[in-house]
């Protein structure tokens, strides 16, 4: 027998037969007329034994992104875009719109007086927020104000529109789902057939009436999505400081809170983990990995974050990636803040997610 190593058409290495293959290459070749194809030549690619993630550790600062969103602002009208955003593409996944194998992300600039029309899609967004203010997003019918920090929620299918009323550009980062929704493909969405939608509740409504952990007699909710569609810096930062003061942080994730939906104390999203987590100052974390790619957004603070063997040194406004089963350890030179977003929420639902904490 003629053995040899070889890496098929789908990336994995396995142990061939040269000659029978040559010899079955006639039965292929018959099979593939009729849409039929061998499962044992690509079975090891298939069903792997690890997670396998074709996506990479990346990062990027945000001083080497921002020029490119203000000359994106030169040259594109948010009318014409219908959404100014420059898209974090993956290097292991070129061309693909996508930061993970299941998630989009991309930082949206819209300048004053601008309107990215009204439309809606199946898909959910979140945004989060990272440079401006005097902005707003309306989603189904209620307009909230953004500043950075804050985490927004755009559940599927709801209306959405988003403006700008201040005098200088606001940026944030769009996370989406569509991936997920097209591997499904269960895509829909139209236009509103008007630039912003008609507005029929007031402003900070939603957070009045479910984000008090209290809930209206009768409530009844609109989705699987948390009502709460802004969860406000403010809030977010003064949780994180008294939870540091009342519990040790967590060897691996630090002081780490999960966004939840108000109703079910679930995920706040269906399809999308957040969170968002304080490492103290001088934090060294112990080795996390999960099977769910997670996205990193900085908030405040500067440090280090090693993903295998691939080192990234962030900093307020930064971005990286943490693609499935890569090790993960964090270290803070200053108080960090860091919000986080995956796909964990749809494994779990699934029963997919492992996770693995320490070095084994
Ligand atoms: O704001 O509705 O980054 O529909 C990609 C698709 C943002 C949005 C994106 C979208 C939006």
């Amino acid at each position: 027998m003629n053995m040899d190593v070889a890496t098929t058409d789908e990336g994995f290495v396995e142990t061939v037969d040269r000659e029978a293959e040559a010899a079955r290459s006639p039965f292929y070749g018959r099979a593939q007329a009729l849409n039929l194809a061998p499962l044992w030549r690509v079975l090891g690619g298939l069903v792997t034994e690890e997670p396998k993630s074709p996506a990479v550790p990346a990062h990027w600062a945000y001083a080497d992104v921002r020029p490119y969103l203000m000359e994106a602002c030169d040259i594109i009208s948010t009318e014409e875009a219908e959404r100014r955003v420059l898209v974090f593409e993956n290097p292991g996944l070129p061309g693909q719109s996508r930061i993970t194998p299941s998630l989009f992300a991309g930082y949206q600039i819209i300048l004053p007086g601008e309107v990215a029309p009204a439309h809606r899609h199946i898909a959910s967004a979140l945004r989060f927020i990272i440079e401006g203010k005097d902005a707003y997003t309306a989603v189904a019918g209620e307009k909230t104000m953004m500043e950075p920090g804050d985490f927004v929620i755009t559940p599927s299918w709801t209306w959405h529109d988003h403006g700008n009323e201040s005098d200088g550009p606001m940026v944030w980062l769009d996370g989406l789902d569509m991936h997920i929704v097209n591997l499904l493909s269960a895509s829909f969405r139209e236009g509103y057939g008007g630039k912003v939608q008609e507005l029929h509740r007031p402003e900070g409504a939603a957070l009045a009436e479910t984000g008090c952990n209290m809930l209206p007699e009768g409530y009844v909710p609109p989705s699987q999505s948390s009502p709460i569609f802004n969860y406000p810096y403010r809030r977010t930062r003064d949780a994180l400081d008294q939870v540091s003061r009342t519990r040790n942080p967590d060897p691996c994730h630090g002081h780490k809170m999960n966004y939840i939906n108000p109703v079910t104390g679930g995920p706040a999203m269906p399809t999308i983990t957040t969170a968002m987590q304080l490492l103290p100052k001088g934090f060294s974390s112990q080795p996390y990995r999960s099977t769910a790619g997670t996205i990193f957004s900085v908030v405040e603070g500067r440090g280090r974050v090693r993903i295998g063997d691939v080192k990234f040194d962030f900093a307020p406004q930064s971005l990286f990636v943490v693609p499935s089963w890569w090790p993960m350890t964090f270290e803070a030179a200053e108080d960090a803040i860091l919000f986080s977003y995956s796909d964990r929420v749809v494994q779990e639902k699934l029963d997919f997610f492992r996770e693995r904490r320490g070095n084994d």
